[in-house]
């Protein structure tokens, strides 16, 4: 009979290509090195960090899914999910700053862009020099981005932008603005614009107070009477499947990331279980400390082998976007029960800083909600079944 090892009970290890192990110990390496030093200050004080961008660029995890000749590393969709566990695994802000930059921004330069903008921005984004944002949600259009008000309204050479966008990750430190838009040259539809810092009439004020999330900032993004020229459309999508070509990677991504935080809880509240004694013997001794544990392990296992299955599907060109739903809305979900019934399992210390479990309970708390949030998941899942949209 083989081993069994509670930490990778499907080896999920065994199932990965030489490369994404590679990609995989390197991530890992960089965040707990450089990441998990500073996130307890961090999250304390909800400081900005622009600075991580160019350190997460000279290690290879922004952008890998991008091909060479323009700063990626032409990685596997698994060695993406990879590098968001890891990150994942020190806090959710810090891999929204990737996703972002990775998914939300180099992704619709790379798939929508003209050669002229892949040239532009993709190698400055890989490196970090550049950091991206992505705005669709608006204060009046969030599960429903149809309702968008941004419009674009069409000059002599170009676009004048007006609108308002909400909750948006990286913003007030961002160089390059993913923005979507109704377009009045194209009959109202949706299309996106690549907006810069530093344009006449675009600002980027931080929303402060955050009780989640708060290693990441978040800003809104202002557009008034922004005027753009004809190379800042993206020109080749039109409509919602735009920011939701985007989204599909993002949210495949958090699948991967969101269960990287549950190992983090998991591994911590087994450990404390085995540390700590009550009635004269440990935590871990009693059976609802074991079953607790019992579950974390096979809803982290089952959410693992799913999201490396989306991944290489991904990978062959089989996806459909509904079985990202199933890994989104399964994975963060689980990931959430799990964190708080770690914090539970730490009593008292749980809800202290240094343990740090609360922390990525808070935190995904905003995962659940952004990307989709669960219950749009399920809605979109529903439609899968059904047929009918019940939005
Ligand atoms: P619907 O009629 O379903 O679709 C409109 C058009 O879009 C196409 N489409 C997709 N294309 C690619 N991938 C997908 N997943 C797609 N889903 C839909 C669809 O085929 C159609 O195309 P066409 O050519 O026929 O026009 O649109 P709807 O308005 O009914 O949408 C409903 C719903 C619920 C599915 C959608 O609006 C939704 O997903 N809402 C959630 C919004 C959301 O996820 N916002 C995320 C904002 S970004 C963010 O949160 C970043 S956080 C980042 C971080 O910090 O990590
Ligand atoms: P609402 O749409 O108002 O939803 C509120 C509640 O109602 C939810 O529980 C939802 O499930 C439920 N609900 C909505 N519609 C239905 C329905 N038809 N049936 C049943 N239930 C329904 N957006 C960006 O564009 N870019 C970013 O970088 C970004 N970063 C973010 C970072 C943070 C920290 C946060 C908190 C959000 C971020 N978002 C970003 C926004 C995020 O995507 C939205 O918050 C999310 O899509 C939900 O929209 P909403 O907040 O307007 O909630």
């Amino acid at each position: 009979l083989a081993a069994f090892d509670w930490s990778d009970p499907f080896r999920l290890d065994a199932q990965l290509t030489e490369d994404e192990r590679m990609i995989r110990d390197t991530a890992h390496a960089f965040a707990q090195s450089e990441l998990q030093p500073r996130v307890i200050e961090a999250y304390r004080t909800e400081c900005d960090a622009p600075e991580l961008f160019p350190l997460m660029g000279q290690t290879g995890l922004l952008g890998a899914t991008i091909p060479e000749e323009y700063g990626g590393v032409g990685a596997s969709y698994v060695a993406y999910g990879l590098i968001a566990r890891e990150i994942e695994r020190v806090d959710s802000g810090y891999r929204s700053m990737a996703s972002v930059q990775s998914s939300l921004v180099m992704h619709p330069i790379y798939a929508y862009g003209s050669e002229e903008q892949r040239r532009k921005y993709l190698p400055g984004l890989a490196a970090g020099t550049l950091i991206g944002c992505f705005g669709l949600t608006e204060p009046d259009a969030g599960s429903d981005p149809a309702g968008m008000r941004t419009f674009a309204k069409k000059v002599d050479g170009g676009y004048v932008i007006n609108g308002s966008k909400t909750w948006i990750s990286n913003a007030p430190f961002a160089d390059v603005f993913v923005v979507w838009a109704k377009s009045e040259a194209h009959g109202g539809g949706i299309r996106g614009f690549v907006l810069e810092k530093g344009m006449k009439g675009l600002s980027a004020p931080k929303i402060q107070g955050k009780l989640s999330l708060r290693a990441s900032t978040t800003g809104m993004i202002i557009m008034d009477n922004v005027e753009v020229g004809e190379d800042a459309l993206l020109p080749d999508v039109q409509g919602l499947k735009g920011p939701f070509g985007c989204l599909n990677r993002a949210r495949y991504g958090i699948s991967w990331g969101a269960l990287g935080a549950a190992e983090f809880c998991m591994h911590a509240a087994r450990q404390y279980g085995l540390d700590r004694h009550q009635f004269g013997k440990p935590l871990a001794a009693n059976q609802l400390y074991q079953k607790k544990l019992a579950d974390m392990m096979t809803d982290i296992a089952l959410g693992l082998q799913a999201s490396l299955r989306v991944g290489r599907l991904m990978d062959e060109g089989q996806l459909a976007p509904d079985m990202i739903s199933i890994v989104k809305r399964n994975n963060v979900g689980k990931a959430l029960d799990i964190a708080r019934a770690a914090r539970d399992m730490h009593g008292g210390n749980g809800i202290s800083e240094e343990y740090q479990v609360m922390r990525h309970m808070a935190n995904l708390e905003t995962v659940n909600t952004y990307e989709g949030a669960h219950d749009v998941h399920a809605l979109i899942l529903g439609r899968a079944i059904t047929g009918i949209a019940a939005f």
